[in-house]
């Protein structure tokens, strides 16, 4: 840990923390003067250099993705900012947008100037209208003060942003599928390559990057490289939000600089409630493979999270404690992929379709043994074979549980039924 931190989060306390008066009294916008100041490229180089990487759950460098637009044509280039805030568990960026939506559009300032963009969108997920109004309004303000529009701040820089809701739909989370909702279409992703970089919105560059990564940028030109270098681990750098739900005394958003540890975010978070232990938990949301005690003490950075077995994903730590059913809680979280499935390719649409199943049958006591199996043979039909992420992601909380509770799989198909009280965890219906 260190004192570096809050940083996207430190002016979350204060009143009416979201206006632009409260944003610029503490410092807003410093970033965005620095950078209209400095060549596009020296900002490039600098996002480079800080080895900041996408918040999103991929964790792909910025500064590269950036530079992979191709040249200037004299055509129009896109930034599209992913608020579509989905995946189970993660909840940073909509709190972001509704405490401190200007370090977004600075953020939106800074990285258009960049990469010489002059029409950004935010696509914020449709069911929150309060988010999309808190972000609208701030898009006025800033419209107001001069730092959207025509000559922004008496440059000749010239930006506007469009605030596009969507109709609510996870797989608009992914990047190629959200372009397609905000062309008019279906949500459904698009083959790769060709990547947003080079053909995007309206088959333009498009630089998509998520709420936070762009959140990140200010402060990064204003304080400096080596600030933001002084945190985090040797290739993940830098500070971001783990976001602690489930069976924890104060869950909640928790900015840390990358490499900190479940027991240390535990600590920080009033530990597990009373008289309760940790049982399982998810470093990165309901995509990434479920881990245990064994794992407290492993650095929550990219490579760390990597390497014992799971993606360190939105960072979104789901907390369960030993009163718990693996099995029901594997079944919630496929209901959900299942539900979400845009159908586009048969291995997800099918197979989820196949997982919930199973998985209903198992947790209201009429599964076999053999459904156990069946599970991981239909996990190996998706994994690898599905059209994008959703797919993989849909498996990980299935195969990791097996492998992890695989008698408690078995107890429910001996018992002929679930051992546990749902009443007693208080987090299924
Ligand atoms: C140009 C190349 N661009 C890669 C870009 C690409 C994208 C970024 C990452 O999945 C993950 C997924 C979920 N030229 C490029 C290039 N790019 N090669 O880099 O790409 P990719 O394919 O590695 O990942 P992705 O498809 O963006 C995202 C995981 O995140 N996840 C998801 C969370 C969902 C939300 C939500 O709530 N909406 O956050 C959680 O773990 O499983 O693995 O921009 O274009 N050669």
């Amino acid at each position: 840990m260190t004192d570096l931190t809050p940083v996207l989060s430190a002016t979350w306390g204060l009143e009416r923390s979201w206006n632009l008066d409260t944003y610029v009294a503490n410092g807003g916008y410093k970033g965005a003067t620095k950078a209209m100041a400095m060549p596009p490229g020296d900002i490039i180089q600098a996002i480079k250099d800080s080895g900041l990487r996408g918040r999103g759950g991929a964790g792909f460098p910025t500064g590269m993705k950036w530079g992979f637009l191709p040249a200037p044509d004299g055509g129009p280039r896109y930034l599209v900012v992913n608020a579509d805030e989905s995946e189970p568990g993660t909840c940073k960026d909509m709190p972001t947008l509704l405490n401190a939506p200007h370090t977004v559009i600075e953020g939106m300032i800074i990285t258009s100037f960049a990469v010489g963009c002059e029409h950004a969108f935010i696509y914020v997920r449709g069911e929150v209208i309060h988010v999309l109004r808190r972000v609208m309004k701030a898009v006025q303000e800033a419209y107001d003060a001069g730092w959207l529009g025509q000559n922004i701040q008496g440059t000749d820089f010239c930006l506007d942003i469009t605030v596009h809701a969507g109709a609510g739909a996870y797989i608009v989370g992914e990047e190629t599928a959200l372009l397609d909702s905000l062309e008019g279409r279906r949500g459904q992703p698009r083959l790769k390559p060709p990547f947003p970089a080079v053909e995007g919105l309206y088959a333009r560059p498009t630089v998509v990057n998520n709420v936070e990564t762009i959140a990140s940028v200010p402060s990064i030109i204003d304080k400096g490289v080596d600030w933001f270098t002084s945190m985090g681990t040797e290739k993940s750098k830098g500070m971001g939000f783990f976001s602690l739900s489930g069976h924890v005394k104060r869950p909640g958003q928790y900015e840390a600089p990358l490499g900190i540890t479940l027991r240390e975010l535990l600590e920080m978070a009033g530990g597990m409630r009373d008289g309760h232990e940790l049982k399982f938990w998810t470093p990165g949301g309901s995509s990434t493979p479920m881990f245990t005690q064994d794992q407290l003490d492993t650095p929550l950075d990219y490579e760390s999270v990597g390497a014992a077995g799971s993606m360190l994903g939105t960072r979104a730590l789901q907390i369960f404690d030993e009163t718990t059913c693996v099995v029901r809680a594997v079944e919630r979280w496929t209901e959900f992929y299942k539900h979400e499935s845009c159908g586009k390719c048969t291995p997800c649409r099918e197979g989820t379709y196949w997982l919930e199943l199973i998985l209903r049958r198992l947790e209201a006591g009429h599964g076999t043994m053999a459904d156990i199996d069946q599970l991981l043979a239909t996990c190996d039909s998706i994994a690898g074979r599905a059209f994008c992420a959703l797919g993989d992601g849909a498996t990980s909380p299935v195969v990791s549980s097996v492998k992890l509770f695989r008698e408690e799989f078995e107890r429910h198909v001996d018992e002929a039924g679930c051992p546990f009280d749902h009443a007693k965890s208080a987090l299924f219906e």
